[in-house]
């Protein structure tokens, strides 16, 4: 350890490939921060923001409503459900669960309410890499439009007690 201040001239302005590198790293900076404003207008990734009050009761009790009059059938002892397409969709996080199984048509429009009936859970499709988070007294209501036919996992991305490795959903599209 050295308290001894430097010696000789040492603050010197860069040069040569320093400021090669420096220009590089300013350049970067510059795309990646012009990426935000681009992607917000055109990524087609942004959530409508849709958002509604709803006690965890009263949506638990619409998911099994929605169940109910969906179901088709059974993915790993888990309701399948198919909802009409255009229509409301449902799913429902809870410890250690993602309910139902939803089962979507490709190039449908749907509008998908999710939120959680306990505590917090992250929603995180894969491996599309898309997150939302489900919280419980909202209805987060995302608009999609699911646009590859295949099978889908639903990873829970928010650290929810000793089952949150086992929180793993499904999500069809055909
Ligand atoms: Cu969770």
């Amino acid at each position: 350890m050295s308290l001894e201040s430097l010696k000789g001239n040492w603050l010197q302005a860069p040069k040569g490939a320093e400021k090669v590198w420096i220009g590089i790293a300013l350049a970067w900076c510059l795309v990646l921060f012009l990426m935000m404003p681009y992607w917000h207008l055109f990524g087609q990734q942004n959530t409508s923001g849709e958002t509604y009050r709803v006690s965890p009761e009263a949506f638990e009790a619409r998911v099994n409503e929605f169940v109910e009059a969906n179901r088709v059938g059974d993915h790993n002892g888990v309701p399948l459900v198919e909802p009409p397409p255009g229509g409301d969709a449902f799913l429902l996080g809870r410890m250690w669960q993602w309910y139902p199984v939803l089962k979507l048509r490709a190039g449908e429009t749907y509008r998908l309410h999710l939120s959680a009936t306990d505590i917090q859970h992250g929603f995180s499709l894969q491996p599309l890499n898309m997150n939302f988070r489900a919280i419980p007294g909202y209805d987060y209501v995302l608009t999609i439009t699911p646009k590859e036919p295949g099978e889908y996992t639903i990873v829970c991305n928010e650290f929810c007690g000793v089952g949150h490795h086992m929180m793993v959903g499904k999500l069809i599209v055909e």
